[in-house]
């Protein structure tokens, strides 16, 4: 019902800033001990405690600039997107963006986003990004088009060629949407299938990944995660990173965020929290690598499976912009409510 959705749409936006907020201070580390991020969570979600907010990064400023020109504009718009990125870009660059993608801000303005898709197709020779960068901001627009499968898949792949035109950067930036939908047209009281919303996600992906596409390499990702989540006894950390991954390409995270929200479900060694959220993201985060943002993705995914309200009030309030992340999701939720 409309409640029930109103709440997963802020449970998945203040989800995942929650992930890039508190998986920000460990971005690059090779993995962080389970004690030390138990008693930084702790810290954090105790009542006692005060300290200077926790600021976002990139993922949750990208996230901003499609969120706002999906309320401004009720309805996609390539070209306003592409300028919300190289103002916000501009206006506020400390935020921790990918080496390469800030090029293509510069060029946007040079050329006074003549072909708002142009630049991106130069990166990397001509090859494209295929980092996490599109995957990481798509949040919402995956709750936008949350009642349109095939607009959803059209429209992700588009707000990702703005700045990843690399097969991987995109497809990356498909699956991640295509979790937070699945996640969203959930019931959070019934247990999570995990081996169905897998065995869902390559279905969906063998639609993505094409013929010419061949050796569809999310599919292959994503049938080691399911072997992952199967194992009788739990996989460890290092087998986790050797195979899921934790870098910024999209073929090495995407899957790992995914895989981080299902693994969560049940309880984890070594993280003591009966919250699943909570248990999600510190998971992720104890992974290392691109903490902030596999964090952020597994957040946003998990928020729109068991919705606001699981969200920790402390946790929320050591995060810059949560506020602003509920005001999002509220006036998405009322323009998908009435189109
Ligand atoms: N940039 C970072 N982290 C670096 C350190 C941040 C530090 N905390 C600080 O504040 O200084 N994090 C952010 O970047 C990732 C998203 O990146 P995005 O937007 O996709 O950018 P870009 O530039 O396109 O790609 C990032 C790197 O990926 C490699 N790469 C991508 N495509 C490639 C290709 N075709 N060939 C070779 N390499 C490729 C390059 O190394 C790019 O620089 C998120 O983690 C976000 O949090
Ligand atoms: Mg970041
Ligand atoms: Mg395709
Ligand atoms: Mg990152």
């Amino acid at each position: 019902d409309s409640i029930l959705l109103a709440s997963k749409f802020r449970g998945c936006l203040v989800g995942g800033l929650l992930g890039d907020c508190l998986g920000a201070p460990y971005e690059g580390d090779y993995r962080i001990p389970k004690t030390v991020l138990q008693k930084y969570f702790d810290t954090l979600e105790g009542p006692y405690f005060k300290s200077p907010v926790k600021q976002y990064t990139d993922d949750s400023a990208m996230t901003k600039c499609i969120a706002e020109s999906l309320i401004a504009q009720e309805r996609f718009d390539s070209l306003d997107i592409a300028k919300r990125f190289v103002k916000e870009y501009f206006g506020d660059p400390r935020r921790g963006y990918g080496e390469q993608v800030v090029e293509i801000f510069h060029k946007l303005r040079v050329q006074k986003f003549g072909d708002p898709f142009g630049p991106a197709k130069e990166q990397f020779g001509g090859a494209g990004s295929y980092a996490n960068g599109g995957a990481m901001r798509v949040a919402p627009l995956a709750l936008f088009c949350h009642s349109d499968y095939n607009e959803l898949i059209n429209l992700v792949e588009q707000s990702a060629k703005l700045t990843h035109t690399h097969q991987e950067g995109y497809d990356g930036t498909i699956l991640q949407a295509i979790a937070v939908y699945q996640s969203l047209h959930l019931d959070p009281k019934e247990k999570l299938d995990t081996q169905n919303f897998s065995s869902q996600l390559i279905e969906k992906m063998s639609e993505i990944e094409e013929e010419d596409d061949n050796p569809y390499p999310y599919q292959t990702q994503l049938e080691k995660m399911q072997i992952l989540l199967d194992k009788k006894e739990d996989a460890d950390d290092e087998e986790v990173q050797r195979i899921m991954g934790n870098t910024v390409a999209a073929l090495y995270s995407v899957p790992t965020a995914i895989f981080c929200f299902l693994r969560a479900c049940a309880p984890i060694p070594e993280i003591e929290t009966e919250n699943p959220f909570r248990r999600t993201i510190q998971y992720a985060i104890s992974l290392g690598g691109d903490t902030d943002t596999i964090a952020n993705m597994a957040g946003a995914i998990a928020g729109a499976y068991y919705g606001y309200s699981v969200i920790s009030e402390n946790l929320q309030k050591h995060c810059e912009a949560t506020e602003q992340f509920i005001e999002y999701a509220d006036k998405l939720h009322k323009i998908t409510a009435s189109k």
